[in-house]
């Protein structure tokens, strides 16, 4: 944020920008869920949608609830909300439903959807506070339709979160542990390279073809097949577990304590229970909804390493920190928690060199692996690329914090980033070449938020 770097190419002007963003998203829309992306990701991913659905409230308030309905329709009676939800494209990605066949091996599935087993972060109220906020701004029928979404989407979120808290942290560490690399939504991140070397898989993985190789144009910037055996193998041992939450937890060989959603759960609660505020029936959620938002954010705050001053994920199978030089460090940042020296300090590792000023940047904006690190890959996938959704994340938690400077700096970077208009997955931070996936729907919704 401290150096800009020289603009790439032509930007579009921001009206074209924001109106291409309108057409990907319509492209992408299956009438009750917009794909997460049209060819590579042909279903709902659960914090997509949220994401996307920001995007889409800048277009049609009611289109955005759908959006979120469609997710809310397929939770576990756990309260869990799936990391998807199949579309009818069952060719088109793998994974795809029969291999997880949750609707048969899962007691607490749903039986009208075919979801996944996993979970993703809950950055779904941070959504709806979004949304609310832009409805709020609207016509009498949209004020009413997010009035009416909040009051029979209270109850699902308040489960979601309970879930989350009894479930995924029963020790109360105030940090979510979490089961597979997908679960962070930041799949191959370095983050998780230490406990994947430490997942064997075991006899009897069925064998499987990759789709993903058949869509992006460059296999690198996509997970290796080494790596696809052990995210296919956790998936094996939670169907031989039947998805249960107990089982998973006691013999899965991925468990890791993850500080960014650790983080993004404690926005998520503190946005809940502010949506909550006034309304005398949801005082004791609000009340337990702050409580677990201080215990989230005091568990982030007691991950940092004293030597860095950046937070850390825990691998709970050895019981060891894990330092890495990710996005996942700053996760402090997001929620709160820290002293004002150590979050000064932190604050100005992000605008350092080793970070968003990096001289080499195309864009001021933080990659998912520090440029310096020796971990950081400039094209693949977590290891390096910046995302722009993630740019959004913080620039709204930083508006939150009070931060206006920041969070519009991360906002002009951002859109210094997605300039091109190709809306891409990810994007190399060196070049600006877009990557992965182009009119990837998050992508899309980010640009509709960031310009309307
Ligand atoms: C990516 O993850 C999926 C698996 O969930 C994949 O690679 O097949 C991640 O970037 C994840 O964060 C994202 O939600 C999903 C859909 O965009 O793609």
């Amino acid at each position: 944020m401290s150096t800009l770097a020289p603009p790439r190419g032509p930007r579009t002007t921001d009206k074209a920008l924001a109106a291409r963003a309108a057409y990907v998203l319509r492209g992408n829309d299956r009438g009750s869920m917009t794909t997460a992306a049209p060819r590579l990701y042909p279903h709902m991913w659960s914090w997509d949608a949220a994401f996307i659905s920001v995007g889409i409230a800048r277009l049609s308030v009611p289109r955005a609830i759908t959006e979120l309905d469609t997710l809310l329709a397929a939770q576990w009676s756990t309260g869990m909300i799936p990391h998807i939800v199949f579309s009818d494209d069952e060719a088109g990605y793998f994974p795809g439903p029969r291999r997880w066949e949750c609707g048969r091996l899962a007691a607490a599935g749903p039986t009208a959807v075919a979801t996944s087993g996993i979970c993703q972060p809950p950055v779904h109220a941070i959504a709806v506070r979004r949304i609310m906020a832009v409805a709020r701004g609207r016509g009498r029928t949209e004020r009413q339709a997010a009035e009416e979404f909040l009051r029979r989407s209270w109850e699902p979120l308040m489960r979601w979160h309970r879930w989350l808290a009894e479930q995924r942290d029963p020790e109360g560490t105030g940090r979510v542990t979490l089961h597979h690399g997908w679960e962070s939504g930041m799949d191959n991140s370095p983050r998780w390279d230490g406990p994947y070397r430490r997942v064997e898989v075991g006899g009897g993985l069925p064998p499987y073809r990759r789709v993903d190789l058949t869509v992006v144009a460059d296999p690198s910037s996509r997970p290796s097949d080494r790596e696809y055996d052990r995210y296919l193998w956790l998936i094996e041992e939670m169907r031989r577990a039947g998805y249960d939450d107990r089982e998973v937890r006691r013999t899965g060989s991925f468990a890791v304590e993850d500080v960014f959603t650790s983080a993004i759960f404690a926005l998520a609660c503190e946005a809940l229970a502010e949506l909550g505020d006034g309304a005398a029936e949801r005082a004791e959620d609000v009340r337990l909804l702050r409580t677990w938002a201080a215990r989230f954010r005091t568990g982030v705050a007691a991950s940092v390493d004293p030597l860095t001053g950046t937070a850390r994920d825990r691998d709970l199978r050895t019981g060891a920190w894990l330092p890495s030089q990710t996005l996942a460090g700053f996760a402090p940042l997001l929620c709160g928690g820290l002293d004002r020296p150590a979050e000064r300090r932190l604050a100005d590792l992000l605008d350092s060199d080793a970070w968003c000023g990096h001289p080499a940047l195309m864009a001021a904006v933080p990659p998912s692996t520090a440029v310096d690190s020796p971990d950081f890959r400039q094209r693949e996938y977590w290891r390096g690329p910046q995302w722009p959704v993630m740019v959004w994340l913080f620039s709204w938690a930083f508006a939150e914090r009070g931060w206006q400077d920041r969070a519009s700096a991360l906002r002009e970077e951002g859109l210094r980033l997605i300039g091109d208009g190709t809306f891409a997955e990810y994007y190399d931070p060196l070049t600006g070449e877009p990557l992965g996936s182009h009119d990837q729907s998050w992508t899309a919704a980010t640009a509709l938020d960031w310009l309307c």
